[in-house]
């Protein structure tokens, strides 16, 4: 059913497509009031709108911001009570946050009643002109590694002489960047498979999907609709799409991306380089991929000792590495450019993280591994584990992972509100692992308990290793917070054995 007045809002929203139109007036509901729903208010005030922020959990800071902006809001705690209001505000465009997924009630209403639905990314492509200095959108996504790669690559555009930021899903929203007085040359987009399911009018720079496993299937509703929100990352790409050689299903979502005429393929890869490629020849990190006389020769950027010598030798920081130096080149950094932004990186808190030696047994905070195949990356690395696992599975079962890692482990120590299937499918696919179950509810008390257990059934040599395979939103507020309670429960226990 699309009435006249419908049509025109439609055209009116098509038109939108710049910081200097008219957006004033233009009734939006922007759904949320995290980062994103707060950074989405913030500018459509800005620009004129209308705007009425709906969401489910009260923050007192963010609420008192909106009334200092002159943004109206409503705590709609249930779904029916966020129904009621949108049918109340009766919006003409809904800009919703990455965490309604996709079978949420509000996006079945906004199917039936032809309201466009916008995510923050969509909207902050129509605007990225506030400045003169238009910067270059590189877009990278992928099941693990995104956050790194994302740093790293602002580091080398940085390292190359450009004003370059790393913003979205790593946690700075991007209207927040579009709004900066002077303007960036480049913006280094993560990208969440939420955030892309919801973009319609990108056009990268350049692209990436670095890797792709099961996660976030409840979000999107199966694993083929949560691949096909990450293929969108190649869409309309102008220079470079660069994809991880080993991982074919990334290849397959290029090969199938409609992208500007003359954007190339890049792959990258741990083995010898294709011509058109990045990876390692002779201990040494390559690229051919952007050398005039790429068939026979190569740039070298930084060797495999380096990166052991810096703590950051690891394969998925070998992949990673290559990756963002891979966008980073398609924009015009130099080698050595590169390499000097290699030798200068550390990477972020509670990503496989080493806390130190305990009675003899090593500790690794790894909370950053909120999926299988993040956990399976750091189990690999390892034998004698005690492995502190669990959380929200988000859908996702991790049999596999347990399968082909039981015989590295000398226990388990399950944490988390999905306990119950973790520690089933411990028990039915490692039978001889020595259990322990975290009974206690949230924080500080949860890892409390955790790490007491770990150290109770870790011997001499082993390793334990917080590494979930779960997200951490039952018993935490994030994984930075998961991390931080388990690293502070060591610190007491180190205390008091002392
Ligand atoms: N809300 C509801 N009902 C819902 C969902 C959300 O009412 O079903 C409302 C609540 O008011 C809630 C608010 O929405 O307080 C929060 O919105 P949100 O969950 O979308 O979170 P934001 O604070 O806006 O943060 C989001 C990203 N979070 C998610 O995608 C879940 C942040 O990524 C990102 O840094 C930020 O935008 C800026 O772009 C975090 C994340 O966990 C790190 N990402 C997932 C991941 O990396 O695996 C995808």
């Amino acid at each position: 059913m699309t009435s006249e007045p419908q049509t025109q809002v439609q055209d009116r929203l098509d038109a939108l497509t710049s910081w200097h139109h008219d957006w004033s007036g233009l009734r939006v509901a922007v759904l949320g009031l995290g980062a994103t729903g707060f950074s989405v208010a913030d500018t459509l005030v800005e620009l004129g709108s209308r705007v009425r922020v709906i969401y489910g959990k009260p923050d007192a800071d963010r609420e008192r911001l909106l009334d200092v902006i002159g943004s109206e809001r409503a705590l709609a705690e249930t779904d029916e009570a966020q129904l009621a209001e949108l049918g109340a505000f009766d919006p003409e465009l809904i800009v919703i946050s990455p965490g309604y997924p996709s079978h949420h009630p509000v996006v079945t209403w906004a199917t039936e009643h032809d309201v466009a639905v916008w995510g923050d990314i969509e909207l902050g492509w129509r605007l990225r002109d506030k400045t003169a200095r238009v910067a270059d959108w590189i877009c990278i996504t992928g099941t693990n590694g995104k956050t790194t790669t994302t740093q790293l690559t602002a580091h080398m555009l940085v390292a190359g002489g450009l004003r370059a930021a790393p913003v979205g899903n790593i946690g700075t929203p991007l209207l927040d960047a579009l709004r900066d007085p002077v303007g960036y040359d480049v913006l280094v987009l993560e990208l969440s498979s939420f955030q892309l399911e919801r973009v319609h009018s990108m056009s990268p720079y350049a692209s990436a999907c670095l890797n792709l496993a099961d996660d976030h299937l409840d979000w999107h509703g199966g694993a083929e609709a949560y691949r096909n929100a990450k293929a969108k990352v190649y869409e309309n790409t102008q220079v470079a799409c660069v994809y991880n050689r080993g991982d074919l299903e990334t290849e397959r979502m290029v090969e199938e991306a409609d992208v500007i005429e003359g954007a190339r393929a890049i792959s990258f890869g741990l083995d010898s380089p294709p011509p058109s490629g990045f990876g390692v020849v002779e201990g040494i990190l390559v690229d051919r991929g952007f050398h005039t006389g790429r068939r026979d020769e190569a740039y070298e950027l930084v060797t495999v000792d380096e990166l052991k010598d810096r703590g950051i030798g690891q394969p998925h920081m070998g992949l990673n590495i290559l990756a963002a130096a891979a966008l980073a080149r398609s924009r015009g950094v130099e080698p050595a450019e590169i390499a000097s932004a290699v030798l200068s990186f550390t990477p972020d808190a509670h990503r496989a993280q080493q806390l130190g030696e305990h009675a003899g047994v090593r500790w690794v905070d790894d909370s950053k591994a909120t999926n299988v195949h993040a956990a399976d990356a750091s189990l690999k690395a390892l034998s004698g584990v005690v492995w502190v696992v669990g959380g929200l599975l988000k859908g996702v079962d991790i049999t596999p992972l347990v399968t082909e890692h039981a015989s590295r482990l000398r226990a388990a120590v399950v944490i988390g509100a999905d306990r119950a299937e973790v520690l089933r499918i411990l028990a039915e696919q490692a039978p001889g692992v020595p259990v322990a179950e975290v009974t206690a509810e949230r924080g500080l008390d949860v890892m409390r308990e955790a790490v007491r257990a770990a150290a109770g059934l870790a011997q001499a040599g082993d390793t334990v290793l917080l590494s979930p395979a779960s997200a951490s939103m039952d018993q935490f507020a994030d994984y930075a917070d998961r991390g931080r309670a388990f690293q502070d429960a060591l610190r007491e226990l180190a205390a008091d054995s002392e």
